[in-house]
This record gives C-alpha cells, sequence and structure tokens, in this order.
C-alpha cells in the first residue's frame, strides 16, 4: 500500500513538471485531484483496509494528497504571472525586422582612400584642434594681423566675453596643424596626413560650405624638393583618378609656401576636351600646395639652411565630388538617405 502512494505521488509530480499551460494543469487535476481522480479513489479504498492500519493509511493519503495540491497551487500561480495578454503575444512566424544598418558617408570613404594612397608612401596620419589660436591659425603661417591674404579666409572667430580681441577662432583651414607637428616631431624628419573639418564664413552654394573637410599633407627633412612634391602629388592624382590623368602644376599664392602651385587634373568627364564640369578649360583644380616657407620652417623649430619640405592642401568633399559626379557640394550634409545609401 506504502508503495502505491510513493509510486502515485512520483507520476504525479512528473506529469505535473511536464504540463505547459493552464488548460494541462487542469486536465491533471481532474486526473489526480478530482472526485473521480486517482487520489480520491485510493482514499475511498482505505476503509476496505483493516481496522488497525486505517489511522496511518489515511494519514499517508492525507499528506500526499496535500502535497500534490500545494504543488498544483504553485505551479498554476507561476503559470499565470507568465500569462501573456493575447495583445502582447508574439507571433513568431512573422518574418523579422530588418534592422537599419548605416554606411560609412562618402567623404569617409574618400578620406580613406586618400589615406590608402599616401600610407605606402610612408605618410601618418595626425590630427589637430578645430577651435585654433590666431597664432597657429594665421601668424605661424607667415600671416600677420595686417596682412590682406587673411581676405583668403573668411574666419568664424569664437569670442567669449572675457576675450575682447579676436585671437581664437573656428580653423579656416588644417595648416595651423603643420605648426602643431614640427613643434611636436622637431628635429626628426615628418611625413604626415593631416584630416579634418574646417570653417569659413561663407555663402553655401553647390561648391561651397561654411564646414567642409581638408586634408593637409606635410613632408619635412633633408634634402626634399620640388620634384618629390610633384613625384608624390601625381602618384595621388592618378591612383585617385586614374593611369592616364595628366596633371598640371601652376604658379599659386599662399604665404606659407615659396614657390606656391595649384595643382589640376585634366577633366575627368570631357578628357580636356572641355565641358561644362571643367568651365570649358579641360582643367579641373584639385589642390593647393608648395615647399614650406623658411619663415614657417623656422618657426616650427627646424633649421632652414638644412632642412626643406613641401606641404599641400585639398578639399575631401571636392575630390569626392569628381570622383563619383556629384554636382552639389550640400548633398553629402543634408542627411537624405536617397543619396547616402547610393554609397552603400
Ligand atoms: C588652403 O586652405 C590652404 N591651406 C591649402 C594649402 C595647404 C596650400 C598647404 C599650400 C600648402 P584653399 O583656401 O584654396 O587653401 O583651400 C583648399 C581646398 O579646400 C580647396 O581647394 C577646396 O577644395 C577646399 N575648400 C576651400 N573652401 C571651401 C568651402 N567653402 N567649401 C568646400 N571646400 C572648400
Amino acid at each position: 500500500m506504502r508503495e502505491r502512494w510513493e509510486e502515485l505521488k512520483e507520476k504525479a509530480l512528473r506529469e505535473l513538471e511536464e504540463a505547459r499551460d493552464l488548460q494541462e494543469m487542469e486536465e491533471w487535476r481532474v486526473t489526480y485531484l478530482g472526485r473521480r481522480g486517482a487520489l480520491t479513489k485510493i482514499l475511498r479504498s482505505v476503509g476496505k483496509l483493516p481496522p488497525e492500519e486505517r489511522p496511518q493509511a489515511g494519514e499517508r493519503a492525507n499528506r500526499v494528497k496535500r502535497e500534490l495540491t500545494q504543488a498544483w497551487e504553485a505551479k498554476v500561480e507561476a503559470l499565470k504571472g507568465r500569462a501573456i495578454p493575447p495583445e502582447e503575444r508574439i507571433d513568431v512566424t512573422l518574418p523579422g525586422r530588418k534592422p537599419l544598418l548605416g554606411t560609412i558617408h562618402p567623404v569617409t570613404r574618400t578620406l580613406w582612400e586618400i589615406y590608402d594612397i599616401f600610407a605606402p608612401l610612408g605618410f601618418q596620419v595626425v590630427e589637430g584642434p578645430e577651435v585654433e589660436w590666431d597664432r597657429y591659425n594665421f601668424e605661424l603661417l607667415n600671416i600677420p594681423k595686417d596682412h590682406p591674404a587673411r581676405d583668403m579666409f573668411a574666419t568664424l572667430y569664437v569670442a567669449p566675453p572675457y576675450a575682447r580681441s579676436q585671437e581664437m577662432m573656428l580653423r579656416t583651414h588644417t595648416s595651423p596643424v603643420q605648426i602643431r607637428t614640427m613643434e611636436r616631431f622637431c628635429p626628426e624628419p615628418i611625413r604626415v596626413l593631416i584630416p579634418g573639418r574646417c570653417y569659413r564664413y561663407e555663402s553655401v552654394d553647390a561648391t561651397h560650405e561654411w564646414m567642409f573637410i581638408q586634408v593637409e599633407g606635410l613632408a619635412v627633412g633633408q634634402g626634399i624638393t620640388m620634384a618629390d612634391l610633384k613625384g608624390v602629388l601625381t602618384a595621388f592624382a592618378r591612383q585617385m583618378f586614374g593611369e592616364e590623368r595628366k596633371v598640371r602644376f601652376r604658379c599659386d599664392y599662399f604665404p606659407f609656401v615659396e614657390p606656391g602651385a595649384e595643382m589640376a587634373i585634366d577633366c575627368i568627364v570631357c578628357q580636356g576636351e572641355g565641358c561644362r564640369v571643367c568651365g570649358y578649360t579641360g582643367w579641373l583644380e584639385i589642390l593647393g600646395a608648395g615647399m614650406v616657407h623658411p619663415e614657417v620652417l623656422q618657426n616650427g623649430g627646424y633649421d632652414p639652411g638644412s632642412y626643406t619640405g613641401f606641404a599641400f592642401g585639398m578639399g575631401v568633399e571636392r575630390i569626392a565630388m569628381l570622383k563619383h559626379g556629384i554636382d552639389d557640394i550640400r548633398l553629402f550634409y543634408s542627411n537624405d538617405l536617397r543619396f547616402l545609401k547610393q554609397f552603400s
């Protein structure tokens, strides 16, 4: 008799464990604890036992019934707590929602391409601050306060209440980092690329933004000549825009280089024939460059008697526009996904 109780209890608990919802719990209750359930039947049979066995058997039967009832109640509570209202139920058969993946911005992509071209030539990337002192943005680059070259850079000044003078500004180009890099590396030779945001107080149009990205190049060492500048920049232009590209260097003026030059490539749209994109000249200007001015070398700590160097600066948006045939710079910063998705 005793074994029967234990067996029944074990079996009942095992099945209770397997019940997954309230419906199955009810079926279990009817099977074991119901009026015609297994337990009730055995309880009834206690009466048929010899009188001396009845008290003990009755007590055991009641204990098992209590235990099973408690186990059932506990599980019903647990299942109720987990019950999810129909409107919150998840339909696992529905197709999943695709996460919206971002892509690399075309300007960043172009910048990375530029790094990839210059890295094998030994150029490492360094950065500098976007909020800059007049000293670095202008003075140490050979542009003193009253110099007309300041007109080339429509400047956004940062004037905190305590600074009456216009000493601090949003940098107008990445060239100030030339000085910062020379101060840091002197007297070691330098080969660096300097990317970063620049700001100018300009009216925005298809080719001008008030915020844009430049990448500057600077090489300083002994025996560096204009031939190195031309060789490096020609290699860059051909890797970026195609091996068949022609390049043109013409004199240009920047106070921090001497001699100064602008570099152009033959128009990638009309192959130099003349079209709307190149203004019917056959050429597209892509950057400003030159040999680092002796004053500037000195300002950076290098002796211009034994060191020379070259520098260049280009607008990354303009390079990306030429490369991908984009006719309006504003597209880069208007957050239009239809435009940006084309570069994924
Ligand atoms: C400079 O800023 C010089 N610092 C470049 C330089 C460096 C010359 C080292 C010599 C040696 P410039 O003002 O021309 O030069 O600007 C360089 C490039 O930045 C331009 O060719 C153009 O591609 C880009 N740029 C200038 N202004 C804007 C603008 N408002 N919007 C978008 N791109 C611009």
